[in-house]
């Protein structure tokens, strides 16, 4: 358990490979539910290079009306697939935080794709930290402050990796620059899969 910044916590390692073999084939079975789709920006519609998906009761979604949580796939309207239970008790064993994750957006990352600097916003419950975990290649990851323009730590995440942002970290800018293609052969066609779990709702 790594200090990285405050509010930032780094597990290297935490999924071991088995672990990290069974939760790709759970992936699979989500996958196959509710399709990995392609975000595209609010207001000018340009595609994100990240294809995402979802599981839990809500689902992250963009599109040229905005950034918004809602309980149905935005392509089938079906509902999202149950969190499987390796997710629900990873963020019962890290976030210290005492209600159970909504959501959990499934970020896939092709050898070119990136995420600009962003802060995750969208959510009711900033109290609630941010669970990460990464399979696949390993990304270069930056991290800021809560001011854009400020200066930027930057921090490799390797398949089976659990990263917590909470407290003053929660609002912090951050981003993909890149993914290290070749770096690990978890899933067989490459690339890289980000999971961050969340509370979108204030808990009752
Ligand atoms: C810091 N995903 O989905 S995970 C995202 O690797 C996102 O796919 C990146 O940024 C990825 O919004 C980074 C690490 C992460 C996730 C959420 C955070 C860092 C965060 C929320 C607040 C602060
Ligand atoms: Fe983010």
């Amino acid at each position: 358990r790594l200090a990285v910044a405050p509010g930032v916590v780094h597990w290297p390692g935490y999924l071991g490979p088995e672990a990290q073999a069974a939760l790709v084939a759970d992936l699979r079975a989500v996958a196959a539910q509710a399709p990995f789709f392609q975000p595209r920006m609010p207001k000018t519609g340009k595609p994100f290079s990240v294809r995402m998906t979802n599981c839990g009761t809500l689902g992250w979604v963009s599109d040229e009306t905005g950034y918004r949580y809602q309980p149905l796939h935005p392509v089938t309207g079906e509902p999202w697939p149950p969190m499987p239970d390796v997710l629900t008790q990873a963020w019962r064993d890290l976030a210290s935080y005492p209600h159970e994750p909504e959501a959990c957006l499934v970020n896939f990352y092709a050898a070119d794709a990136r995420m600009g600097l962003h802060q995750d916003r969208d959510e009711q419950e900033f109290d609630a930290p941010v669970l990460s975990l990464s399979l696949g290649d390993t990304a270069v990851f930056r991290i800021g402050g809560t001011q854009r323009g400020g200066k930027t730590v930057s921090l490799k995440l390797a398949s089976g990796d659990a990263l917590l942002f909470g407290g003053e970290a929660r609002l912090a800018y951050h981003g993909i620059d890149r993914i290290l293609a070749g770096s690990s052969a978890l899933l067989p066609q490459g690339g890289r899969i980000n999971l961050t779990l969340r509370r979108v709702t204030k808990p009752p």
